[in-house]
């Protein structure tokens, strides 16, 4: 048994030691180690002469033994494969071609920004559809027929109305998919609206027939216009900077009573005056109000109980005022010297 142990240790260190250059030492190997008579085999015959006590132990070592001449069979075999079949016209020392990685897009990196603020005061993100019909874009909302807004002039219609069809029209704001979630949830409604809309302009550096929306809608019981100035606050405190300071400016929308508007310091000029805040020192980034009472009404919240803050803004105004983007066009020409000018994450 001991010298039987101290054989295969032998064996082992002797096929470890081996040296296979080409494909008739591999064969000779094989035939030693591996064939019908060899060594492998013939240990393994001896296991009738070991004592019953000791044959598992036994089996095991020789199962590892077997094991440890076939790996080394395949190992040699996979290396004189490599060599045989190596391409020389191949340097694999050469270092490869850098691998270009892509950027973010500014709109994306700053509509990311913008919601993970207001993820943080416990907003959820509500996404609806681009297309919409009449009653989720303007009737609900509190916009009379008459609205110069529901005009062909400033609306993409993708099919007029009738009787007894509503139109379908590109929508116009992200509050449509605010409609949706107070038509589906009830009060307390917390959501922030992320996405395209769409108005009929001409385009230049100062408008464009798509851009984007980050919209907000609070509702509860007890919520005030206090909450809707300091949310707004920590928004843009969050977004610009402690030093960032803001006014609200008394405004109208039909969804909303009272409306105000918000301004910031020039964040270009720090207040002192240029271009971008026409000398001003104070820019408008968002239009903001306490939900109308009709609009609640629209979707059975009761006004007596509930009241409800909106907002909604630019996501191409808060990047032209963190990039110094000074025409809309930019956003989506895809001019490669404008976007890889933002980090890839
Ligand atoms: C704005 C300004 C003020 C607004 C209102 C609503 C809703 F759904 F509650 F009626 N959503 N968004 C709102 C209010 C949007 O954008 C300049």
């Amino acid at each position: 048994m001991e010298q039987l142990l101290q054989q295969i240790e032998s064996i082992k260190a002797e096929i470890t030691a081996a040296v296979i250059t080409s494909q008739d030492e591999l064969e000779q190997f094989r035939i030693k180690y591996l064939g019908t008579k060899g060594l492998v085999k013939q240990i393994m015959g001896e296991m009738k002469n070991v004592p019953n006590e000791q044959k598992k132990e036994f089996g095991q070592i020789l199962n590892a033994f077997k094991i440890h001449a076939e790996t080394a069979f395949e190992g040699f075999q996979a290396a004189l494969g490599d060599t045989e079949t190596t391409d020389h016209s191949i340097d694999f020392s050469m270092p490869g071609d850098p691998t270009t990685v892509g950027t973010r897009h500014p709109l994306n990196l700053v509509r990311n920004q913008m919601v993970s603020i207001f993820k943080r005061l416990g907003f959820a993100v509500a996404e609806g559809p681009e297309i919409e019909d009449d009653w989720h874009n303007f009737g609900a909302m509190n916009l009379p027929e008459d609205h110069p807004a529901r005009d062909m002039q400033d609306t993409f219609y993708v099919k007029e109305g009738s009787e007894n069809q509503s139109a379908w029209l590109l929508r116009t704001h992200t509050s449509s998919v605010q409609a949706r979630v107070m038509e589906t949830q009830k009060p307390p409604i917390r959501v922030i609206c992320p996405g395209r809309v769409y108005r009929n302009e001409t385009i230049s550096a100062r408008a464009h027939c798509f851009f984007h929306q980050v919209e907000g809608l609070y509702i509860d019981e007890n919520v005030s216009f206090a909450d809707l100035k300091q949310t707004l606050y920590f928004f843009v405190q969050e977004m610009f900077g402690k030093e960032v300071k803001v006014r609200f400016r008394p405004s109208y929308f039909p969804f909303t009573e009272p409306s105000a508007e918000m301004d910031i310091s020039c964040q270009i000029c720090s207040g002192k005056g240029c271009n971008i805040c026409k000398h001003t020192g104070w820019v408008e980034i968002l239009g903001s109000g306490m939900v109308h009472p009709k609009v609640l009404e629209n979707f059975g919240i009761d006004p007596e109980k509930y009241t409800g803050f909106a907002f909604g803004m630019g996501v191409e105004r808060i990047a032209q005022l963190k990039y110094q983007v000074n025409d809309l066009r930019l956003y989506s020409q895809n001019d490669l010297r404008f976007l890889q000018q933002f980090k890839s994450v």
